[in-house]
C-alpha cells in the first residue's frame, strides 16, 4: 500500500520515456535519411570525379610516351602490333583481335627507354583482360603477358593510330565478353586525334560509345 502512489507513477513515467524514445528514433531516423540523400549522390560524384582524374593522369603519362616515340621514330606507335620497320622486328606472337590497340601502344612504348616509356610502375592499372602472351618479354615490363592499360574502372583503353582510325576494335572489359569500339568523333563527323592518335575510355559506365566517355584529345 505504501508503494502504490510510485507505483502508479512509475508506469506513467515509463510509457512517457517510452515514447519520448520512440519520437526521438523517428527523427533521428528522419535526419540519417535526409543526410543520406544529400550526401550519397555527392559522395558518389566526388568518386566519380577521382576517377575521371586518375584517367586523364593515365593518358598523360601515355600521350607522354606516345611524343618521346614519335620524336625519336617519326610516328606515333602502331595500334596493330605490326613493326613498321619489318618483320626482322617484330618477335612477337600474332595478335588475338582483342584489345590490339593498347596491347600494341604498351609493346612499342615499352620497346626501349629512348623513345619509349617505363609503364612497369603503372600498378592496377596494367591489366590483361583476355589473358594473351606476348610470346616474349617486354623489355621494359620485364614480363611477357601481352597487357593493357585500364582506365580508373578498370576497362582498357582503346587506342587508334592515324592508319587506323576507321577500323573497329575489339575491347575487353574485366570478366565480360568484347565489345566493338569506333574511334570517337565529332558532331560534324571528324575524328578525334585524326593525323595524330586517339585515346579512349568507356567512361563510368564501361561501355564504349556512349556521352561519358572520355578521350584524348578531348575536344
Ligand atoms: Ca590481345
Ligand atoms: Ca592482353
Ligand atoms: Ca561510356
Amino acid at each position: 500500500m505504501v508503494d502504490f502512489p510510485m507505483g502508479e507513477r512509475t508506469p506513467g513515467r515509463r510509457g512517457a520515456a517510452r515514447g519520448f524514445t520512440l519520437i526521438e528514433l523517428l527523427i533521428v531516423i528522419s535526419i540519417l535519411g535526409l543526410l543520406a540523400a544529400v550526401l550519397l549522390p555527392n559522395i558518389l560524384n566526388t568518386q566519380e570525379s577521382a576517377n575521371e582524374t586518375a584517367t586523364g593522369g593515365t593518358m598523360l603519362q601515355l600521350q607522354t610516351g606516345c611524343q618521346a616515340f614519335s620524336n625519336e621514330h617519326g610516328y606515333f606507335p602502331p595500334d596493330d602490333l605490326r613493326h613498321p620497320e619489318g618483320a626482322a622486328k617484330q618477335p612477337w606472337k600474332a595478335d588475338n583481335g582483342i584489345n590490339t590497340g593498347v596491347e600494341s601502344l604498351v609493346c612499342f612504348l615499352s620497346l626501349q627507354k629512348r623513345g619509349g616509356a617505363d609503364l612497369s610502375g603503372m600498378g592496377d592499372v596494367l591489366c590483361n583482360t583476355d589473358k594473351d602472351d606476348h610470346g616474349v618479354e617486354q623489355p621494359l615490363l620485364h614480363q611477357r603477358g601481352r597487357v593493357e592499360v585500364a582506365d580508373a574502372w578498370g576497362t582498357p583503353l582503346a587506342y587508334f593510330a592515324k592508319a587506323g582510325m576507321e577500323k573497329t576494335q575489339q575491347v575487353m572489359p574485366p570478366d565480360q565478353d568484347a565489345q566493338p569500339v569506333k574511334a570517337r568523333r565529332r558532331a560534324d563527323g571528324s575524328i578525334f586525334g585524326a593525323g595524330k592518335y586517339q585515346l579512349l575510355s568507356a567512361g563510368r559506365d564501361r561501355t564504349f560509345g556512349t556521352e561519358d566517355d572520355l578521350s584524348w584529345p578531348s575536344n
